[in-house]
């Protein structure tokens, strides 16, 4: 049985006839003898040389010589779980997908979270999409959903993806820089393309440095098909909403993570997970019937647009819910893999061509990355439903299929396996009308490349204009081509004249709002798909859109440091540590040194951190502990400067900050200071009702509409 679930995951059940266990078992080779000496080579005498016939030697290292396997061209970088889908409303009007109908019926799924342009050994808080892909293992076999963690795509055709990769990743000649989108070729590509500005506006917003993948967003991106028992068709957006909401990290924040704990994002999914905070999410849809597929000011198909919640609303059906950790990250989060193509009776493709060419791709790429068209059979790619077919053979084949015949039709077999009637569960393609003149153009609906990046830029608070702008900044000046950073300017003109003159100004460019046809292009290559006309969104603003309207009424697996040493006031750190591990926070003690901490009172306490073990950034909120003797200690050279550079630290990137009593000191002495100000993330004894104001402040995330004070 599953954690959390009523019904038996078949998922779980199926990867155990796979798994196993070393302990209290004996050492073998891979042919199952016990080895006696895992130690020694086999030699000719004690210094002589090593033999040939030495079968374990050369078994091992042979095993070892080709345990590497190519990472994923892209979204190499990943972090995966085990959980369950639950339907709480049927889709049955929509869809026939029986995972979607019955109500209260579980699937078990694996999800997994990537970067996209850095490579498997790079950091997590990258400037990066973030990949959202969701295995679904339905009983009518997988259903693999293939997302972001944004609802709109770079490019709108896959004609241009490996252009756009090749743009962002490393540059050819020297293979700089890792995991970044600040450099010469991502910014000249994008400067060259207009349709790009809307995801580029999302790429540079706070959305790009999450907090956490357990608050992020999911989207399906392209529009999809739900079909229903009669036939009736709607297209379909899906959405993960996360029920911690949505929340980022400051950009040097991020940095700083990359160097303390590369590993930020990996590590805090796998601990709440351990921990039993186990991620949810909200599954919804926005459905739009067949009819209907005309009346936006937007092209459907067109993946570089959303569906603004104001025109049609998200209405939530289900829960994500992950639960279980892998037990081995290369079988499982390594070998996964996903294939927008696999669908199930009731859903189906549209006709987005970023779509239709990545139905291509991913069967494609498996076959170099796991080497053999038998990937299906790697235990966490099998599905749940019984595989019977006439294919055969091939690198590392498992299954072993009866009988004579592998052909249909056969007689030799009794015509098995039969396919399936549509009544039966056999799947059926959407019959539609298709009609057309075989071209290789773009369609003229498609060339709207800016309205959309309005819509987004409107909807920001001020602050998240503000970080916008500074990743703007941040990006362009890494840009050694004086022309790109210009052309780029050109284009945001285009999006908002006051963000294009502020960024021109920090880059020392001029505002130049750049003529379509792309006059920039050598004439011989000009491309009249690379322009864009100029439009007014129908939708103004969307809430939705920006991060300050998230869910900010929990601390749930918020991680709280309390700093400490000798001579702190012990049932304060008690009693506040209960508090808020009741609203489900974690809290971790940090000390000078590794050593226990003794309290007022004679109570000890175990440090997880040193004060150079770790950092401000790895925390959502400090307490300052109370005690007389333990500022003492805080303030003595030796651990003052690290103390005040944690408080420094945490005050810039606006998070909540308690100071316990006795504790004037070190505010005096850090960038706080005594001075009053007003400020709800900073809390003092002298409050009327610190805890609760603390707690207030956590679950409000960070005071960013202050960040330009507490950085002053
Ligand atoms: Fe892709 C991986 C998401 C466009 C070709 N993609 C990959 C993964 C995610 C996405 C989340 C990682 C899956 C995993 O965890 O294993 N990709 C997207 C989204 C796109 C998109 C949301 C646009 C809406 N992708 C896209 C296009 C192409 C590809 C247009 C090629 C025509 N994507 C790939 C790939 C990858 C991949 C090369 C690399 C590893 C893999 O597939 O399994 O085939």
């Amino acid at each position: 049985m599953n954690m959390k679930t009523n019904e038996p995951n078949k998922k779980a059940e199926q990867l155990d006839l796979h798994s196993t266990s070393n302990e209290n078992e004996k050492l073998t080779t891979n042919q199952g003898l016990k080895i006696n000496n895992n130690q020694d080579s086999l030699k000719a005498g004690g210094r002589g040389p090593s033999l040939l016939e030495d079968f374990i030697l050369r078994e091992k290292i042979t095993h070892f010589d080709h345990e590497r396997i190519p990472e994923r061209v892209v979204h190499a970088r990943g972090s995966g779980a085990h959980g369950i889908f639950k339907l709480n409303k049927s889709l049955a009007d929509y869809t026939k997908a029986g995972f979607l109908t019955k109500v209260g019926k579980e699937t078990p799924v694996f999800v997994r979270f990537s970067t996209v342009a850095g490579s498997k050994g790079s950091t997590d808080l990258a400037r990066d999409v973030r990949g959202f892909a969701i295995k679904f293992y339905t009983e009518e076999g997988n259903y693999d959903l293939v997302g972001n963690n944004m609802p709109v795509f770079f490019i709108q055709d896959a004609m241009k993806f490996p252009d756009l990769i090749h743009a962002v990743k490393p540059e050819p000649d020297n293979e700089i820089p890792q995991a970044a989108s600040a450099h010469d070729t991502f910014w000249d590509f994008i400067s060259l393309m207009p349709e790009s500005m809307h995801m580029v506006m999302w790429l540079m917003s706070d959305r790009a440095i999450p907090r956490s993948l357990r608050m992020m967003e999911g989207f399906g991106v392209h529009s999809y098909k739900f079909i229903n028992d009669e036939g009736k068709v709607h297209f379909v957006k899906f959405h993960f909403k996360p029920k911690l909401g949505v929340h980022s990290v400051a950009w040097n924040e991020a940095q700083v993570i990359s160097g303390v704990d590369s590993d930020f994002h990996k590590r805090d999914l796998w601990e709440a997970i351990e921990n039993g905070d186990y991620p949810e999410w909200d599954f919804g849809v926005q459905l739009i019937p067949e009819d209907d597929e005309h009346k936006f000011d937007f092209d459907l198909l067109d993946p570089t647009k959303l569906v603004p919640e104001e025109e049609v609303p998200v209405e939530i059906f289900g829960t994500l819910t992950l639960n279980r950790n892998p037990d081995n990250f290369f079988a499982e989060t390594e070998q996964v893999a996903f294939h927008p193509g696999h669908i199930i009776p009731g859903i189906d493709f549209t006709n987005d061509p970023l779509l239709q060419g990545r139905l291509f791709s991913y069967t494609d790429t498996q076959l170099s990355r796991l080497g053999s068209p038998n990937f299906h059979e790697i235990p966490i790619n099998r599905s749940i439903n019984t595989v019977h077919n006439n294919q055969r053979d091939g690198h590392m084949r498992q299954q072993i299929v009866k009988g004579k015949s592998s052909y249909d039709p056969n007689s030799t077999g009794g015509g098995c396996p039969f396919q399936a009637m549509m009544s039966e569960g056999g799947f059926v393609s959407q019959e539609e009308r298709v009609s057309g003149t075989k071209i290789r153009e773009r369609s003229k609906s498609f060339v709207d490349h800016y309205s959309q990046a309005k819509l987004f830029y409107n909807s920001q608070s001020t602050p998240e204009k503000q970080h916008l702008e500074n990743a703007l900044i941040f990006e362009l000046s890494k840009v050694s081509l004086p022309e790109v950073r210009e052309r780029l300017v050109g284009q945001l003109a285009y999006i908002d004249m006051i963000l294009a003159s502020r960024v021109a100004e920090k880059l020392g460019v001029e505002v130049k709002k750049l003529d379509w046809p792309n006059q920039s292009l050598p004439a011989d290559s000009t491309i009249a798909d690379l322009q864009s006309e100029e439009k007014e969104p129908k939708t103004k603003a969307s809430e939705a859109l920006s991060m300050r309207n998230t869910i900010k009424n929990t601390i749930k697996s918020r991680k709280i440091g309390f700093i400490m040493a000798n001579g702190i006031n012990g049932g304060e750190v008690d009693d506040l540590k209960k508090t808020l591990e009741k609203e489900g926070a974690r809290v971790e003690f940090i000390a000078p040194t590794l050593a226990k901490v003794s309290a007022d009172d004679g109570e000890e306490f175990i440090p997880k951190h040193s004060l150079t073990s770790t950092s401000s950034v790895c925390f959502d909120a400090l307490f300052i502990c109370s005690g007389e003797g333990s500022v003492k200690e805080l303030m003595i050279p030796e651990n003052k400067h690290l103390v005040l550079h944690f408080i420094n630290e945490a005050y810039k990137h606006c998070k909540a900050i308690y100071f316990g009593t006795d504790t004037e000191m070190l505010r005096n002495k850090s960038n706080v200071g005594l001075e009053k100000r007003e400020d709800p993330a900073i809390i003092t004894r002298e409050d009327a009702n610190p805890k609760e104001k603390f707690i207030q402040a956590i679950e409000k995330h960070r005071v960013w509409d202050l960040e330009s004070e507490r950085n002053r």
